[in-house]
């Protein structure tokens, strides 16, 4: 038996001459900083997870050393790894634990088909091996994704067993295991089995065959076309070893706005080049399809889906993508929104568009994802109800394997939206829940906003649907209503930056989306703690402080943004930075005053049902709610509601006095997260802390930027005089109006 503090000794004392750091004098001393900087000198000269991991590329699968820092006294038993029977997928969590296992406790384990030692951990499942059928574990209900993990003995001998039904719920249960040791779990009692509770958990990727990234802030697309099929860059096995840490088990590799061209055959050779890497690792891949291809590929005349040679040519070409790729998991479809190509093109419904890619995938076991991100050409009074007016009344038309994918709130991923009417709405189909991990709202990848909070919050929302405890979660778990198949899709903050993200903390969104995928009742505070401790360190001093700025990181770009239910204020276009102003254009609903309907006399939109009635598509309960200006949620009150300016909330100020006041606190929260980072500089690597340090000051300025511009543009609207104590702005209004950023990401000039 090898304690974790053992090994990280044992591996130290064989070391220092090797790497000379006898001559540093960093010895082991009974004060905890040299040790542990010896530690990180380890580490550094390429013994340990490799110094290149400082630069954020190893993501949370750092498996440094657990050394001495605070906490380490558990033991870690990890001399042997008994892997019965090796599959694709098995070979994958061996892998991953014997690269996790030498990391973190500095001991390579040997490799075995049974056991011989106390301390082995043995993986598989009952059916391929009988030594794992003899350990007893009741793996019935785990399903094709489910895993236990459990102490037991075999012929004496102390044992871990991670147990699955198939090979992927080892393979969970592999990187559950890990992620108890690496952030300090105790791992002599364990009794966990983990199932998820949403069948398909998929990344979204809005990459152009380009490498353009659509609201991308991470560089390039990773997905490198012009070399697929011949280079397999290692990265790809690296971000389907990530994925699987986190339970993600699909990605659609290509842009809802879709270039048809993906589904030609030397674009599919690519695609089925990735699916080999990503399918050991339990990721199946989609394509977003282009509803034109048939015109655009083949030349067909029509597209129209009730047309029997354009069910053929998608029959067809279905057919071609499954001799290539089994385990294609489906289509991804924008359609008759935004310009895309649709089947209203041809008087068809989304029913009967999605219907036939439906049954041109039934045989091979495949789905579509419909979107239900829809808004026509022709504007609406209300754009935020046009998706729940197109879709319920097709609620039931749908095929069984069509899911309807629904973004969390009615608009688009603002820093805060009420949950989307159609949850609850349509209990005949599965909705899949789209989340925005890559943060077009939330200021790109240099600010710090942790978007777990937001992804609890609308998941926990009350749909009321069939009365109180109808939450989002159950709706998209499948529960609410009954159904096997169900979905949750996160539009990917990927791309070819070495660290992944763009910054080194949007890394936690795509983390907690995965957590998030994989039990949509988790709590977003949990995640960010064992994000942060495998992330960076096992610290409380570190981790307290660092959890406390991401959980209010995002209520603080809420505060500097528009707070108090404002939304979709930002620059046209790329959306980057303040534009309450922007009106005119090609459409009312693609501008701020459009949204924020400011006048000299109230601002907010009238949602109720003497406004534009959205209020409508929420069941009654929740509609008198929101109906109600003394009973909605505060946060929520200028999404529903047209008030005056002097209008008094909580707080007892005026709704004029309370936005100057939260822009303040969105600032002063920044403020604050700049402070505590640098109190956190022994705990960080210099590169990294560095990094951060930078980005949060480019955060302040752009929080002050909003807040200002913000402060003058309403100001200007209503005439009225800043609470005392404040400082009004440093610029014009016209100042910050004459502002333009014509190469800003997402500029689509
Ligand atoms: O939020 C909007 C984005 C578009 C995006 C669209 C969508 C892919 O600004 O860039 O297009 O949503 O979700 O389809």
């Amino acid at each position: 038996m090898v304690t974790a503090a053992m090994a990280a000794d044992e591996r130290v004392r064989q070391k220092p001459a090797r790497l000379g750091v006898d001559a540093t004098g960093l010895r082991p001393r009974p004060s905890r900083w040299p040790w542990i900087a010896l530690l990180s000198a380890v580490a550094w000269m390429g013994l340990g997870a490799s110094a290149q991991a400082e630069d954020g590329y190893a993501l949370w699968l750092r498996y440094q050393p657990l050394s001495t820092e605070v906490g380490v006294g558990q033991t870690a038993s990890a001399t042997q790894l008994v892997v019965p029977v090796e599959t694709p997928v098995l070979a994958s969590a061996r892998d991953e634990l014997l690269r996790g296992l030498s990391g973190l406790l500095g001991v390579v384990p040997t490799l075995s088909d049974d056991v011989t030692q106390a301390g082995a951990i043995v993986i598989g499942t009952p059916a391929s091996s009988a030594l794992v059928r003899g350990f007893g574990i009741d793996t019935a209900g785990l399903g094709s994704e489910g895993y236990a993990i459990r102490n037991v003995v075999v012929d004496g001998h102390p044992v871990v067993a991670i147990v699955g039904d198939a090979d992927a719920g080892v393979l969970y249960g592999a990187f559950h295991f890990l992620r108890l040791l690496q952030t300090q779990q105790p791992i002599d009692a364990l009794d966990i089995r983990e199932v998820p509770k949403v069948s398909l958990r998929v990344l979204n990727h809005w990459d152009d065959l380009n490498r353009y990234v659509e609201r991308g802030y991470a560089g390039q697309s990773i997905w490198d076309w012009h070399r697929l099929p011949g280079w397999l860059d290692p990265r790809y096995t690296d971000y389907a070893r990530a994925n699987a840490s986190i339970g993600i088990n699909g990605a659609v590799l290509n842009n809802v706005n879709a270039n048809a061209q993906i589904l030609t055959p030397m674009y599919l050779e690519k695609v089925a080049a990735l699916a080999g890497v990503l399918r050991p690792w339990g990721m199946r891949v989609y394509l977003s399809a282009r509803f034109s291809a048939p015109m655009e590929i083949d030349g067909l005349e029509t597209a129209d889906p009730l047309d029997p040679r354009v069910q053929q040519w998608w029959r067809d070409k279905t057919a071609e993508i499954y001799a290539s790729i089994p385990d294609f998991g489906g289509f991804l479809v924008k359609a008759n929104s935004e310009g895309q190509p649709g089947p209203q093109d041809y008087g068809r419904s989304h029913a009967e568009g999605a219907n036939m890619l439906a049954d041109a995938l039934a045989p091979h076991d495949g789905v579509v994802m419909w979107r239900a991100f829809v808004y026509s050409d022709e504007e609406p009074d209300d754009r935020h109800k046009q998706a729940y007016n197109e879709f319920v009344p097709l609620d039931g038309r749908f095929r069984d394997n069509v899911l309807v994918q629904v973004k969390n709130g009615a608009i688009d991923f603002q820093p805060r939206e009420p949950f989307h009417p159609l949850f609850g709405a349509m209990p005949a189909t599965p909705l899949v829940m789209e989340f925005q991990i890559t943060k077009e709202y939330l200021g790109f990848s240099t600010h710090l906003a942790y978007l777990g909070p937001l992804y609890e919050e609308v998941l926990r929302a009350d749909t009321h649907a069939v009365g109180a405890g109808s939450t989002v979660a159950k709706v998209v778990d499948g529960s609410l209503h009954g159904h096997a198949l169900s979905g949750i899709a996160g539009v990917a903050n990927i791309g070819s930056d070495r660290n992944w993200s763009g910054s080194h903390f949007d890394q936690a969104n795509w983390f907690a989306y995965g957590r998030l995928a994989w039990d949509p009742e988790a709590a977003s505070r949990d995640i960010a703690e064992d994000w942060v401790r495998m992330t960076f360190s096992n610290d409380p001093a570190f981790v307290e402080p660092v959890v406390g700025m991401m959980m209010a990181s995002r209520e603080a770009v809420v505060d500097y943004t528009g707070a108090l239910g404002l939304h979709h204020l930002m620059g046209r276009g790329h959306h980057y930075g303040p534009g309450p102003w922007v009106e005119g254009g090609p459409r009312a609903d693609w501008t701020s005053v459009y949204y924020h309907r400011a006048t000299r006399e109230g601002i907010g939109f009238d949602r109720t049902t003497r406004g534009s009635d959205a209020v409508s598509q929420y069941v009654p309960s929740v509609a008198a709610m929101f109906e109600d200006v003394e009973r909605v949620p505060e946060h929520f009150l200028l999404w529903f509601h047209h008030v005056p300016w002097t209008h008094r909330v909580s707080s007892g100020r005026t709704v004029w006095d309370e936005l100057v006041h939260r822009y303040d606190r969105g600032v002063g929260t920044v403020v604050g997260m700049q402070a505590t980072w640098d109190t956190l500089a022994p705990h960080v690597d210099a590169e990294r802390h560095r990094q951060v340090a930078a980005f949060l000051a480019i955060q302040q300025q752009e929080a002050e930027w909003w807040r200002d511009a913000s402060i003058a543009y309403f100001q200007s609207i209503s005439g009225l005089p800043l609470p005392a104590g404040h400082v009004s702005p440093v610029r014009t209004l016209e100042y910050y109006r004459s502002l333009e950023f014509p190469h800003a990401p997402g500029d689509t000039q």
